[in-house]
């Protein structure tokens, strides 16, 4: 666990928000210094002078200092969704990171802008969010069909907006898909974890790591995964299993489930015990590459979840289960 980056955030930032965003979809666990503006640590700022965050510093010293490079870097280790297969080729990210943001800041605070007219910005701003509202309404997400790094980089930002006058952006006709949109976001309980509250760090305080609810999977013990049959044979031609769960791909969940020991009953109860042939596949966890995560699920309790392909090679027996199965 010493070897976690460090993640110097903020959580209303959106900025920070975003790169959270891409450490939850990519599977990964961070150590979380929470910060003030207005009191930066001294670390932070010896990593990146530049003083804003988010800030991630790898265990070899490399600082990530801007929030679209942590969202790379995120997702180059986990793409479970493929939020990496599209080009932002009409530079969408660049259109909310430059003019976007800068009638947000003068719409949402003008009173720091002496000088500018809210109205002004207000009308550029909502001409930008109608034009991303008409993309989402002709194809679904920003950049097609599905979601992307881009609609990840973006709704935080249009969350802002919202937030500036909630009325005015839910009383907009031509605002409808982008509403839905956000509301994707928001309502999914990834949302929720990516806004987890923590204390201002320092050094004497506590040390949490983000997200909060997750634990390292440790790689001493086998992981185990009820597979139908036929998945698990689907898998051996290409030399990757990509199922999630019963009826669930990996891409569709964002990561494949398993079970410690003690878990397996219980999950092949729940899902499968009317499944006809299940395979008990035991783990190996020193052969994944993927991101390992253990979540809590609703209730609590923590489940490990592989973020990405499970390599057949890295699966050390596989044997029918059936309720009488004892390991
Ligand atoms: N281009 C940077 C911008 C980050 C940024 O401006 N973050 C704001 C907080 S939302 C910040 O840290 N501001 C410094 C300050 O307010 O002192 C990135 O994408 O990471």
């Amino acid at each position: 666990m010493t070897d976690l980056p460090v993640l110097y955030s903020f959580r209303r930032c959106p900025y920070a928000m975003r790169a959270r965003w891409s450490l939850l979809e990519a599977g990964l666990l961070v150590r979380w210094r929470e910060i003030e503006l207005k009191r930066k640590p001294a670390e932070m700022l010896v990593a990146s002078p530049k003083g804003t965050v988010p800030v991630l510093v790898l265990s070899d010293g490399t600082v990530i200092d801007e929030s679209i490079d942590v969202m790379h870097w995120a997702l180059a280790h986990a793409d479970p969704r493929e939020l990496l297969t599209a080009r932002d080729s009409a530079g969408l990210i660049e259109e909310n990171d430059g003019p976007f943001k800068h009638h947000l800041d003068r719409f949402k605070y003008t009173d720091r802008y002496p000088g500018e007219k809210k109205l002004t910005h207000q009308q550029a701003g909502v001409a930008i969010l109608r034009d991303w509202s008409e993309r989402i309404a002709l194809q679904g997400w920003l950049l097609g069909g599905q979601m992307t790094v881009v609609d990840g980089a973006i709704w935080p930002f249009v969350r802002q907006w919202r937030i500036a006058d909630p009325n005015l952006f839910d009383a907009d006709p031509q605002l409808i898909p982008l509403r839905e949109w956000l509301n994707r976001f928001l309502d999914d309980p990834m949302f929720e974890r990516l806004m987890q509250r923590a204390d201002p760090w320092s050094e004497k305080g506590s040390q949490p790591i983000f997200p909060a609810d997750a634990v390292v999977v440790p790689r001493g013990q086998p992981l185990f995964h009820l597979a139908l049959g036929s998945d698990w044979r689907a898998a051996q031609t290409s030399g990757e299993y990509q199922i999630s769960t019963r009826g669930m791909t990996l891409a569709q969940v964002g990561f494949i489930h398993c079970s410690w020991e003690s878990q397996l009953a219980a999950t092949y109860e729940r899902f499968y015990a009317d499944a006809g042939e299940v395979l008990l596949l035991t783990i190996d966890p020193t052969r994944l590459k993927a991101p390992l995560r253990a979540d809590a699920i609703a209730n609590g309790e923590l489940f490990p979840h592989l973020y990405g392909a499970l390599p057949v090679a890295a699966v050390s027996e596989v044997r029918p289960y059936t309720t009488s199965s004892c390991i």
